[in-house]
């Protein structure tokens, strides 16, 4: 992260003593905040540091504006700067991804899967439906004809990679909407490898016959060869829909071209902005030609109000992604997981897939008689930031779990290589090699509480201030 101006630093102090005039408290968590980031270890996969002026952009009365609809057509007046906003956001997104069209209105990832199914379903399903019945719209149609389409829409196929193989929960997980809406049918990986293995899902995919095939993972510690996922969804008449919420820097850093880059083959592509793509924290969805008019209506079909303060944030960062220094990081990130999971491996480590060859790694700590939750709970003891993890098959579930996620985004953006994620190896396997289960109040096995020997954590906080001091998070910027 390059050096940050003194002018941060005046405009952050200033700001913080104007909030600490309304209400102390949460000026006082800001500052906490920020001290919290910059002395821990941010391993958490899906986290990063956004830019200043990332930051400041978000701090704006583009915040006071309401702005229902899209660019030239609103539900409300005044909006010319929030159209030269989303105009460039998009402009920016297209550029950057390469695709024939962007949405930049979605206020979270969630939100743009609800986008993306929402506008598969309109095109697939809705306009067809339409067009049979001479309708332009759902209002020309009878109480009957309405009543036939909606249950048509509610009748409809979804395959998504399963959580515990490393999709998202809304990629058709049954407790989620996504669940719900579809009638859902979840892929794996290969029980051996941990691998996808695409011949099982050709398999799935041509006895199911889903509308939507989605591919993209939040925990799979490996690359997707999307064109053989595309040709799949062809197959069997699928919309292939992938969400990359994880791996967005890596496509936009392109670290993932050819048939690992989504954008090219996919019909529909998501993400969160915040991950590895280093911007607000919002989503964003791509699109072919024949899906923009669906994704369109994205607002208000089922987003509220754009977050106008949050688009102009997502342009800035879109424009920090499209300079070379993004390739690099982009870059530094992949191959800081490789130093990362060989750290691990060297020092006996179990990581699912046995290791990767993204932004993340997922370590598998039944080996040393952890649960994910015991594991996690020890290390933020130690200053390590991390979340558990489901693994395949995992005999914990998704709450206890039996694995811990890492990842590297974050502290590639503070200037972390090769030795210092060698040295994050060492210490996470201090911690969980000094960890014991602990025991439940009756005396029996606990899948949540721990024993972390004494020392330990002190010993692990220290290595790591070394570590943390030589790479400060936003260097510069001293709040007075
Ligand atoms: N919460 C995100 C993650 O941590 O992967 C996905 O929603």
């Amino acid at each position: 992260m390059s050096s940050t101006p003194d002018l941060t630093s005046s405009v952050y102090s200033q700001a913080l003593e104007l909030i600490a005039s309304v209400e102390p408290r949460i000026a006082e968590a800001t500052r906490q905040e920020l001290a919290d980031q910059r002395a821990s270890l941010k391993l958490i996969a899906s986290e990063n540091y956004a830019s200043p002026a990332v930051l400041m952009t978000m701090g704006t009365w583009f915040s006071d504006k309401y702005a229902e609809g899209t660019v030239g057509h609103r539900f409300y007046a005044g909006c010319q700067n929030v159209d030269t906003v989303e105009t460039l956001a998009a402009e920016h997104a297209r550029e950057l991804f390469g695709a024939e069209y962007a949405y930049v209105q979605p206020h979270s990832g969630i939100d743009a899967n609800l986008v993306a199914f929402w506008s598969i379903l309109a095109h697939r399903v809705e306009s067809p439906a339409l067009a049979e019945l001479g309708a332009r719209n759902v209002n020309d149609l009878t109480d009957e004809q309405w009543e036939t389409l909606r249950r048509r829409l509610g009748d409809q196929r979804l395959l998504g990679m399963s959580l515990d193989a490393g999709g998202h929960l809304t990629h058709g997980f049954r407790p989620n909407i996504s669940g719900k809406m579809f009638h859902q049918q979840q892929y794996g990986t290969d029980p051996e490898t941990g691998l996808l293995d695409y011949d099982a899902l050709a398999a799935k995919a041509r006895e199911f016959k889903p509308l939507v095939l989605v591919a993209g993972y939040s925990a799979y510690p490996r690359r997707v060869d999307f064109a053989k996922v595309r040709e799949i969804a062809d197959e069997v008449g699928a919309t292939l829909m992938v969400d990359m919420a994880h791996f967005a820097g890596l496509v936009a850093g392109k670290v993932f071209t050819g048939d690992e880059d989504p954008v090219p083959h996919a019909h529909v592509v998501t993400s969160t902005t915040h991950k590895s793509l280093r911007g607000p924290r919002g989503g964003i969805v791509l699109a072919t030609e024949e899906y923009a008019p669906s994704v369109d209506r994205g607002c208000p079909m089922v987003l509220g109000g754009p977050l106008s303060h949050v688009m102009a944030a997502k342009a800035v960062a879109f424009a920090e992604a499209r300079q070379p220094a993004f390739r690099t990081y982009a870059q530094q990130v992949a191959d800081n997981a490789q130093s990362l999971a060989e750290g691990f491996l060297g020092r006996g480590a179990t990581l699912v897939t046995g290791g990767t060859d993204n932004h993340l790694v997922l370590l598998d700590v039944s080996s040393y008689g952890l649960t994910g939750r015991q594991a996690e709970s020890a290390l933020l003891d130690a200053g390590v930031v991390t979340n558990r993890n489901s693994v395949p098959g995992d005999p914990n579930g998704a709450w206890y779990t039996s694995g811990i996620r890492l990842g590297t985004p974050a502290l590639t953006t503070r200037g972390f290589g090769h030795d210092e994620f060698d040295a994050v190896a060492e210490l996470i396997t201090m911690v969980l090699e000094n960890t014991q289960p602990g025991t439940t109040k009756a005396g029996g096995p606990s899948k949540a509480s721990y024993v972390l020997a004494d020392g330990v954590a002190a010993k692990v906080k220290d290595a790591s201030a070394e570590l943390l001091d030589k790479h400060p998070l936003y260097p510069g910027l001293e709040l007075s």
